[in-house]
């Protein structure tokens, strides 16, 4: 699964072209234009499986560039399922009314595409935050890190899970005309420059995933991880998904290969940030 570097320069290079650059070298991670004198937001989502690394990555990355704001999953708000959200005077405190998350896995015909719905609902509008204010004051383009994309929910996520017959034809023809609306509105506002394809054999991801002991996740097979996986090769490296965006199709995409340890590798790590701020 190790990338070479030519496909790595490829990459690079068509990314970087969609903004021109000023200048990259040592620990400088972006390039800093702008585009007619408007603030120009660069936005890209690391992709891969579950327990991957993404957001070890992610972590990572906002370390060693402080001027990049990583937006994450908002796995919490699938755990944490809160009653109406009346605003003002009566309002009455939120509480936790079901983690669907768990409900999801544990009765996957039943909860399916009620948790599409919410985590595409939950993620797009986490996305469509605006950038924090430091990132809009410096004199760098603000870049913007996504943990998975609306993307990866339909193309990854939904399909396998029409595939696997969890969400029925019905759900499916439902879903997916919701999914184009939302992208057709609100698509713009969280396009992506690029995609990091974080990859690895769903083995390596299966003994992250025990690793790391979501407790959601105990009844995770590896079977499921192993249809997750194709799902991302054919999207990301086949490219044999029938996608329904034009814009989508043309995202450069950047593997890094995360087979290797690299939380407790600087000089992996190093590698791959060197390899990303190459591509930004
Ligand atoms: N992890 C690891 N080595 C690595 C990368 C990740 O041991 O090189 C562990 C990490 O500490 C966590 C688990 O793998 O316990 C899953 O990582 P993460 O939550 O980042 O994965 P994600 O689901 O976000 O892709
Ligand atoms: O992903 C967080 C967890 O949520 C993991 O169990 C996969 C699951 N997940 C994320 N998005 C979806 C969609 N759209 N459908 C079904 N399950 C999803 P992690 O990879 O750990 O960051
Ligand atoms: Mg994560």
């Amino acid at each position: 699964l190790r990338v070479g570097h030519s496909a790595v320069t490829q990459t690079t290079v068509s990314m970087a072209n969609k903004g021109r650059k000023r200048s990259v070298s040592g620990s400088r991670c972006l390039s800093s234009s702008t585009e007619n004198g408007a603030t120009r937001v660069k936005r890209v989502s690391i992709e891969g499986n579950i327990a991957v690394g993404k957001s070890t990555i992610a972590r990572l990355m906002q370390s060693a560039c402080p001027e990049w704001e990583v937006v994450a999953e908002p796995v919490s708000q699938w755990q944490h399922i809160e009653n109406g959200t009346l605003q003002g005077p009566d309002a009455s405190p939120q509480t936790t009314v079901s983690n669907l998350l768990q409900m999801m896995y544990q009765d996957p015909q039943r909860w399916s595409y009620t948790f599409q719905t919410f985590s595409c609902m939950s993620r797009l509008r986490t996305q469509l935050q605006p950038p924090q204010v430091h990132l809009l004051s410096s004199e760098r383009t603000p870049v913007q890190v996504y943990e998975r994309s609306i993307y990866s929910d339909r193309y990854i996520f939904a399909l396998n899970m029409f595939e696997l017959g969890c969400i029925n034809s019905t759900e499916w023809a439902v879903y997916q005309d919701w999914h184009s609306l939302l992208v057709e509105q609100f698509g713009h506002q969280v396009e992506l420059e690029g995609i990091i394809y974080l990859r690895a054999p769903p083995k390596k991801c299966m003994e992250r995933l025990e690793h790391r002991g979501r407790a959601e996740e105990k009844g995770v097979k590896l079977d499921y991880l192993d249809k997750l996986h194709v799902q991302h090769e054919k999207w990301l490296v086949e490219k044999s998904t029938e996608l329904h965006f034009e814009k989508l199709k043309q995202i450069p995409v950047l593997q890094l290969d995360a087979s290797v340890e690299f939380q407790s590798d600087q000089e992996v790590q190093e590698e791959m940030i060197r390899k990303v701020s190459l591509c930004i």
